[in-house]
């Protein structure tokens, strides 16, 4: 598929073919430009990026580094290449030609879900605006706005799906994802962890570890839809969604790392002793992380939901990885939730597989988390240290779904609402807990040097060196 890079709106679409198209989407350029104006990174847009951009699809094209200014990046419009003749690949139509038009019947259930996701990619930016000026290196930085300009691009990719497939009611809720901000009073973000704000990149590393990844799974599911330009988009910005996981997987190791060298050089894990040290004590990550790892379970809706059978019943969106199952239809099947039994104990319930199609990618999230905690684990065990990061059990602290606002410890066992409020600074961040962390961030910029609380780097960006300039400030 030819890529017109050099079309005011880089695209893979043809879109010269489709003037009507185009113009409506030239129209919404400068909307989106002056929304980064305001609400994307604060500051930094005369600074030079050592940044990744998508030119085309291919292996060559899709991976173009070179400095940039933020401002000029060039938000493309790319779906990964058509597959001859696609089949739907689960559901009621299974085995039946992909769909290269919206079915009229699926019509605002697609656009809903298509919302759904576009209005994650703007407010993540939001939430990370102001992190700039406390990066703790010049890589660090380079990588905040790596994410950033690319979930800027991810919007693009669902505005453009709104506008070619959805007409008038696609353009209107194109208009509204620039218009709903992350924590706004009035017009918040559809997903309560979007609304969630990132002030210290602590918060950002969990993020980008645990809510980029619910971004994988789900973008994984829509992949798998039976609306065939639905699934080039999410194939393509899979591609990207990579980096932005590393960002969180590394940042978190490297904060550990760091904590551990200080535990060294103190002799003690005291929190007290390696705050005054400058590191971030171990229970202080930990709490960090029951938050953003609990947060993030939320994203993937209720365990039993009827949308959720629907959206697989009519091929709308499938299970990630799809050809990995066996029966296609689950229409048969049966998942065993663990639910609680409303006298303080936990019973077990079988539901319809289709029902729990959201349990079933939450438990897959689950295991694909516990990977990170494998990496950072083996740092404390190779430094001799029996202390180990977990994770939480997914009934603890959620608000979506049957354990909603059922107070539990941490190991998921239900506790009363008075204990849960006893403890609950044990679990999870306190005020003091994020003054703290704050108080550590402060902007490192001179090439090659890094904030006291976080290890630098094992490699470069691109086999760049880690102490490469990965911004030029001038
Ligand atoms: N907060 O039947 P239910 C990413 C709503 S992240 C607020 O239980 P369903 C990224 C739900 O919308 C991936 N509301 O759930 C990461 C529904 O409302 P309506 C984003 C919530 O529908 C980092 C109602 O509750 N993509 O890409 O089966 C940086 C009942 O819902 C929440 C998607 O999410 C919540 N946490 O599933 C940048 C994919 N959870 O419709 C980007 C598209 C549920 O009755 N979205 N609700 O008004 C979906 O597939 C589904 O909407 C959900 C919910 C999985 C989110």
């Amino acid at each position: 598929m030819e890529s017109n890079y050099h079309d005011r709106i880089p695209n893979n679409v043809d879109l010269g073919s489709n003037r009507t198209l185009q113009r409506a989407l030239e129209h919404w350029q400068p909307e989106f430009l002056n929304w980064w104006h305001g609400l994307g990174p604060s500051d930094f847009n005369a600074a030079e990026v050592y940044l990744r951009t998508a030119l085309s699809v291919d292996t060559k094209g899709w991976a173009t580094f070179g400095y940039v200014k933020m401002p000029d990046y060039r938000w493309g419009i790319f779906l990964a290449e058509p597959e001859t003749d696609r089949k739907i690949g689960f559901g009621d139509n299974f085995g039946q030609t992909a769909w290269q038009q919206v079915p009229g019947e699926h019509r605002s259930t697609l656009r809903r879900l298509i919302v759904t996701q576009g209005d994650t990619e703007p407010a993540s930016v939001e939430q990370q605006r102001l992190l700039g000026h406390t990066a703790p290196s010049l890589y660090d930085l380079r990588n905040l706005f790596q994410v950033n300009v690319e979930e800027g691009r991810h919007l693009w990719a669902m505005v453009y799906l709104l506008h070619a497939y959805f007409g008038r009611d696609g353009r209107e809720e194109a208009e509204e994802l620039l218009e709903r901000h992350s924590g706004d009073a009035d017009k918040p973000r559809i997903l309560s962890t979007f609304n969630e704000p990132i002030s210290d990149w602590l918060s950002f590393y969990m993020f980008t570890y645990f809510t980029d990844r619910d971004g994988k799974f789900q973008l994984k599911s829509l992949a798998e839809s039976s609306f065939d330009p639905l699934s080039r988009t999410c194939r393509f910005m899979l591609t990207e969604e990579a980096h932005h996981m590393f960002v969180g997987d590394t940042g978190i190791g490297r904060v550990i790392k760091r904590t551990i060298e200080v535990m060294k050089e103190l002799g003690t894990d005291d929190p007290v002793a390696m705050r005054k040290a400058g590191a971030i004590d171990l229970p202080t990550i930990q709490r960090y992380l029951n938050f953003w790892f609990s947060s993030s379970l939320d994203l993937f809706g209720g365990d039993s939901s009827s949308n959720a059978a629907s959206y697989f019943a009519n091929g709308l969106k499938g299970r990630p990885d799809e050809e990995r199952y066996e029966d296609h239809l689950a229409a048969e099947q049966a998942h065993t939730l663990e639910l609680p039994d409303g006298k303080g104990g936990v019973r077990s319930e079988q539901i319809p597989m289709r029902n729990a199609m959201n349990e079933v990618v939450r438990e897959s999230y689950v295991r694909d988390c516990e990977k990170g905690l494998g990496r950072w684990n083996k740092l404390l065990e190779d430094s001799g240290y029996p202390q180990r990061m977990f994770l939480p059990s997914p009934r603890f602290r959620r608000t979506v779904g049957s354990w909603a606002n059922i107070p539990t410890d941490l190991d998921g066992k239900p506790i009363s609402t008075e204990e849960f409020a006893a403890r609950q600074t044990e679990w999870l961040p306190t005020e003091g807990d994020r003054a703290y962390v704050r108080s550590l961030m402060k902007g490192v910029f001179e090439r090659g040097k890094m904030a006291g609380w976080i290890a630098p780097p094992e490699r470069g960006i691109n086999t760049k060196p880690s102490d490469f300039e990965y911004v030029l400030l001038h």
